[in-house]
């Protein structure tokens, strides 16, 4: 429904300082790939970080899934890398539960995702509360944090659509300094509003995973308004070269953008 300007002319105009570093991010290095280290080891997380750094602009985690997590050993260490390749980290936890008890999933536990993660993810459904906890959270850091909301998925049969979807949009627009954008299969919002649609379920060799996944390819994503392709698997799967992957995806994003900005 709505085609989005450059990422230049968002950048200027942005009202958030880490939407506004994001942008910057992905000119710099012509990149709008997210890869999703969905792995279970500290050595593979920080091997592909550093390999894969140069060809994304964010990369994502589920940190509750590597086997042998710390702290000092896996946090420590990956922000260094996202400074030395200049990408930011994006927890994908998936926040669900009342403010007050997110705040704390958020700055506490073996964790302390707010320390470290420039972006997470959270689901709508419990309100706006959801959101006030979260940012309550970031009070605790002095850098630029950034919610995503999600507002569509891309499993099968998903139930965040319709009515669903347009209230997470409204949630949305209460807080846009911290709210930066959704999870999205689609453009969402006005175009004034300017939320950044990171999408996942992009793949350009399978069309499922046989639990659920459904994968679009790169162009359909861009050009029905993504900012942001999310790519595991397609990249980082079994079987796969993860930098000659990266590039191919990389290549594709950058193409379908500047297709869509003619
Ligand atoms: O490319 P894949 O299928 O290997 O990985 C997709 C990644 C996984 C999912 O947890 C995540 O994207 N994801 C999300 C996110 C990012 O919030 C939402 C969604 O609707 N679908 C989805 O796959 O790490």
């Amino acid at each position: 429904n709505i085609s989005p300007k450059s990422y230049k002319a968002r950048m200027a105009v942005h009202v958030s300082p880490l939407a506004q570093r994001l942008f910057k991010i992905m000119l710099e290095k012509k990149t709008n790939l997210c890869v999703s280290l969905d792995v279970y080891t500290k050595e593979e997380l920080l091997t592909l970080a550093d390999t894969l750094g140069p060809y994304v602009c964010v990369f994502k985690t589920h940190v509750d899934i590597i086997d042998d997590f710390t702290y000092e050993s896996v946090v420590e260490p990956l922000v260094e890398l996202s400074k030395k390749h200049n990408f930011l980290i994006f927890e994908d936890r998936k926040f669900a539960d009342i403010g007050s008890t997110v705040k704390s999933q958020y700055t506490s536990g073996i964790y302390k995702i707010v320390r470290w993660a420039h972006i997470t993810n959270a689901h709508a459904l419990p309100g706006p509360g959801i959101i006030d906890g979260l940012f309550s959270g970031t009070k605790e850091v002095s850098d630029e944090r950034g919610l995503l909301l999600l507002a569509e998925m891309s499993s099968k049969g998903s139930l965040a659509t319709g009515e669903y979807t347009d209230k997470t949009v409204d949630l949305a627009r209460v807080n846009k300094e911290f709210t930066i954008g959704f999870i999205a299969q689609n453009r969402l919002g006005e175009p004034d509003e300017d939320f950044i649609i990171m999408t996942p379920g992009v793949g350009l060799d399978a069309k499922s995973d046989g639990l659920g996944q459904q994968y679009r390819t790169v162009d359909e994503a861009v050009s029905g308004g993504s900012d942001i392709v999310i790519v595991g698997r397609g990249i980082i799967g079994k079987g796969r070269d993860p930098i000659a992957e990266a590039k191919r995806y990389r290549d594709a994003g950058w193409s379908s953008y500047l297709a869509r900005l003619k």
